[in-house]
């Protein structure tokens, strides 16, 4: 079913993805920067304030970039894990991981590095772009590396234990190729879903942001929540307008009711 709404009143939007979702048997939940923004993690298109604001996270999180100056990127996210360190899962993570217990088959396929989705409570999560939680060394020979792998280490960026090169996080820069387990498994996720709920994402950044028009052409309902249209709302047949922290608990509880009726 592909009910195509556009911008009519918003509680009959909410209804109508609601009950697409009591029905979803197997539904794929695509998500960018937007879904942690509520929980204080800036997201990549609204300019940070402070130290970061002045740089671009295009121009960072590149090889080039690191090569360049791997202290200097390096710092950078030491900021932002620290940041995702004292982030906690806000509204619109938990109702993610609720409807894994309302509904037959939720996957979560997120652009985020950040591991809120699986402190959420999530447990199948796929990260496309990587995790921030992940070390290895620059050629990528010694992996699986946390950060009290090397707290102790004075020099920034630390070095690999077993060979001495220098460290970087396990995340999949511009220009780097998407980890091919995780990649295809999105893929074929994404085709094999009935309903794609997309939330956070401006989806310009690929291929990431093929997943929904890969389940849109598989014929999936896609449903989008985002404060302002983005590049995806041409592939969404419905849209929902709000952040996704208040918008995600009013729809499970929305679809708890369609559940329970
Ligand atoms: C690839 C991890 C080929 C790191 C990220 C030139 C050279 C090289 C490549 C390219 C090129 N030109 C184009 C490309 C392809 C490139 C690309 O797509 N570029 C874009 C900019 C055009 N892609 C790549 O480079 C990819 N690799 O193509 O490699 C290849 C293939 C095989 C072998 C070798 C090579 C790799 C891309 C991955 C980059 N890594 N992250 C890190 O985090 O440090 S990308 C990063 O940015 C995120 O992961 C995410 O994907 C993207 C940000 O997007 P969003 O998550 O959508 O966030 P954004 O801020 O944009 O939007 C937030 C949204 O939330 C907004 O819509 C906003 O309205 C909304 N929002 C705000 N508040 C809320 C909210 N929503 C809900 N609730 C709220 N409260």
């Amino acid at each position: 079913m592909s009910e195509r709404l556009d911008d009519p009143r918003p509680d009959d939007v909410l209804q109508t993805a609601a009950r697409v979702l009591a029905r979803s048997a197997k539904l794929a939940v695509f998500t960018g920067a937007g879904v942690s923004k509520e929980s204080g993690i800036p997201t990549f298109r609204e300019p940070e304030t402070g130290l970061w604001a002045q740089y671009d996270p295009m121009q960072l999180a590149t090889p080039e970039a690191y090569r360049k100056d791997p202290a200097f990127v390096w710092s950078w996210y030491e900021h932002r894990f620290g940041v995702a360190a004292d982030a906690e899962p806000n509204p619109g993570h938990l109702a993610i991981a609720e409807l894994e217990r309302l509904l037959p088959r939720v996957v979560v396929i997120t652009q985020n590095i950040d591991g809120l989705h699986q402190r959420a409570g999530s447990s199948q999560v796929i990260e496309l772009h990587g995790s921030m939680h992940s070390f290895r060394c620059i050629d990528g020979r010694h992996r699986g590396y946390s950060w009290d792998d090397f707290a102790e280490q004075k020099e920034k960026p630390p070095r690999c234990p077993e060979c001495g090169d220098y460290l970087r996080p396990e995340v999949v820069w511009f220009g780097e190729g998407l980890p091919p387990d995780a990649f295809n498994a999105a893929q074929r996720l994404s085709a094999g879903c009935d309903v794609m709920l997309i939330v956070g994402t401006s989806g310009v950044v690929y291929p990431a942001a093929a997943m929904p028009m890969v389940a849109k052409e598989a014929g999936a309902t896609v449903i989008d929540v985002n404060p302002e249209r983005d590049a995806l709302s041409q592939t969404c047949d419905l849209f929902l307008r709000g952040p996704g922290g208040e918008v995600l608990p009013e729809l499970v509880l929305a679809v708890r009711s369609h559940l329970e009726a």
